[in-house]
């Protein structure tokens, strides 16, 4: 068996190291990075995107971060993938609405942050600053009452969500109005495993 995933940890490859090495996969990394790296020929013949993270699972090409790590999950099971079929449903509902409706306003927050100049317009901060109050709410009530977002048990719905979400650590967001979700995160962001991959 042979697994490579493909992507610099210090992007959204991060996503899917950290699947890695929570289901204690054997992988190869090959740490194609964002500034260039993902655009050269070789690497749009795995990814015609040309962004990472991508995986190559014997010939299994996957891209687009948390497909792969749905994948994985699905896979190879390992207590991260849910053991019935409405909490897969759920997992894959997390993971869409992380994509959708969760990514963009915290991504516009970080470029803000560490791209002060040439980053986006005082436009677009003010509008995320807004827009991103809403998923941050709905992620606090569901996290209410309940330590992950499956139940009492970390799964991959928790994983991609996460995933996500620490970049509202990284911008700085105030995340003290959402206690659940902030002590959900803190949980999260202190797996061995994501400490494993960040170290990649
Ligand atoms: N929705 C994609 C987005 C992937 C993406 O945009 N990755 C960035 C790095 S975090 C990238 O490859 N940027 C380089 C480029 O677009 O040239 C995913 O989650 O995998």
């Amino acid at each position: 068996m042979s697994l490579t995933i493909y992507g610099v940890s210090a992007s959204r490859a991060i996503r899917t190291l950290w699947a890695a090495e929570e289901l204690g996969l054997d992988y190869k990394h090959e740490p194609v990075d964002f500034t260039g790296g993902s655009r050269k020929p070789e690497f749009l013949k795995i990814n015609p995107n040309g962004h990472i993270p991508a995986i190559d699972d014997d010939g299994v090409v996957i891209w687009e971060s948390l497909a792969c790590n749905l994948y994985l999950a699905r896979k190879h099971g390992g207590g991260l993938w849910p053991d019935n079929i409405a909490d897969e449903g759920r997992a894959l509902q997390w993971s869409f609405w992380a994509m959708t409706e969760a990514e963009k306003p915290i991504l516009t927050l970080l470029l803000n942050k560490f791209m002060p100049q040439g980053g986006p317009s005082e436009a677009e901060v003010a509008a995320a600053r807004e827009e991103v109050n809403a998923p941050l709410a709905v992620l606090n009530n569901a996290l209410a009452g309940r330590d992950y977002l499956l139940g009492g048990d970390f799964t991959i719905a928790d994983l991609n969500v996460a995933s996500v979400l620490l970049w509202a650590n990284m911008a700085g967001i105030d995340l003290s109005g959402y206690p659940d979700l902030a002590g959900w995160l803190a949980r999260c962001a202190g797996r061995p495993a994501l400490a494993a991959a960040q170290a990649k």
